[in-house]
């Protein structure tokens, strides 16, 4: 075990996270993929499908983002989906060799009227034997009790970026919203993916406190995307400088390290990364990607791409986790929150 994570959860400073990136590139991969190594099958690599369940004329104003109804991106609007088309989409995500769905929507929150029917997705999409995953957006107390009843394993809510560069990116909610809807998420039971965006223009200063943000909540989230900006016209950050890649591998070595027992996902931007700069990430600790069409309104590398390359890196997909009811997975991530990695309930949780 790596002394450096002998404590699962740890007060991370702005300092110790500068000090983890700052590292010469070699010792910060070696480092992290030895963390990987203690934590994880390092041949293997979680798939999910995302599905944009309502696409587009979203109120909110993040600038990054296709879908927000403040810019003009000549993305086709779409209402809900009807449920059936959903699930025709979740088998074929199934048959396809994914292990989870993920179905996101383009609103600033769920309403009263299409709530129940994303009830019935969830409960659709689990039948079919998949891990199921939303992103709708903020959620009330009783919207993520209700979404943990139908069985919802995974609910995705990124705090994007660092506390002080958020103002530059999104005005229509704030920080402490976010923080507030996952806190509502890990109370309800749920799995908690929550992740941010780099690439956006900010600095490294901004990088370390989204990670430190991310590892100091009450308690890990159990699957951490971390997304590449994908540049869409019509976008207000749709010039911004391309990060230096390996500044993006080092964003994903320093997650692992600080999040050893969560997974970390290879997100958004994979269509504009090369194949070596991805194993890069794979071996940095990543053991997540999209894996499918798209991701939600921009493509992803071809399927048949994805896993030639998983084959000739000698990786391979990871079976779908046994379902565990929402209380038992309440169960193991409380013991998990809490326990030290020299502590039992640590190995028998993850
Ligand atoms: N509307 C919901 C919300 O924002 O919570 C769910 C959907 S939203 C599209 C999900 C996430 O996708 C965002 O939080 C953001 O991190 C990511 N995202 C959106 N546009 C992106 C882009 N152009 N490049 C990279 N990531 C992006
Ligand atoms: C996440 O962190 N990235 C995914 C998923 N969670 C929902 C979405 C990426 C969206 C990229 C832009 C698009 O395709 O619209
Ligand atoms: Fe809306 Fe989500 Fe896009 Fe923000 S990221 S504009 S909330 S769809």
């Amino acid at each position: 075990m790596n002394q450096d994570t002998a404590d699962i959860r740890h007060d991370w400073t702005r300092k110790q996270v500068q000090t983890l990136f700052e590292q010469p590139f070699m010792d910060l991969l070696y480092q992290a993929h030895t963390v990987h190594r203690a934590h994880f099958d390092a041949s293997q690599v979680q798939m999910s499908t995302l599905l944009s369940i309502k696409t587009g004329a979203c109120p909110e104003d993040c600038k990054y983002c296709p879908q927000s109804g403040h810019y003009n991106t000549g993305l086709a609007r779409e209402k809900l989906l009807a449920v059936a088309r959903v699930v025709e989409h979740a088998k074929a995500a199934r048959d396809n060799g994914a292990a989870r769905f993920c179905m996101g929507a383009a609103w600033k929150h769920p309403s009263d009227k299409d709530f129940p029917y994303v009830l019935d997705m969830v409960r659709q999409v689990r039948a079919l034997g998949l891990e199921t995953c939303m992103t709708l957006g903020a959620l009330s107390d009783e919207q993520a009790s209700a979404l943990a009843e139908a069985g919802l394993d995974y609910y995705n809510h990124n705090l994007d970026t660092s506390p002080e560069y958020y103002g530059e990116i999104i005005t229509t909610r704030t920080y402490q919203d976010r923080l507030d809807t996952l806190g509502r998420v890990r109370d309800a039971g749920m799995k908690v993916c929550s992740g941010g965006i780099v690439g956006m223009g900010e600095s490294a200063g901004d990088r370390y406190g989204l990670l430190q943000q991310l590892a100091n909540m009450p308690s890990h989230p159990d699957s951490v995307p971390i997304n590449n900006l994908v540049k869409v016209k019509g976008t207000p950050l749709d010039n911004v400088d391309d990060l230096d890649p390996f500044d993006f591998v080092r964003t994903i070595a320093v997650a692992r390290i600080m999040m050893p027992a969560s997974y970390v996902r290879l997100s958004a931007g994979r269509e504009a990364m090369n194949e070596q700069v991805q194993a890069l990430c794979f071996f940095a600790g990543a053991n997540s990607i999209f894996y499918g069409e798209k991701l939600l309104t921009t493509p992803l590398p071809e399927e048949s791409a994805d896993l030639a390359l998983l084959a000739r890196l000698g990786l391979r997909p990871e079976r779908r986790h046994e379902q565990q009811p929402t209380s038992e997975a309440a169960t193991v991530k409380q013991a998990l929150s809490t326990a030290r990695s020299d502590d039992p309930r640590f190995y028998a949780a993850v």
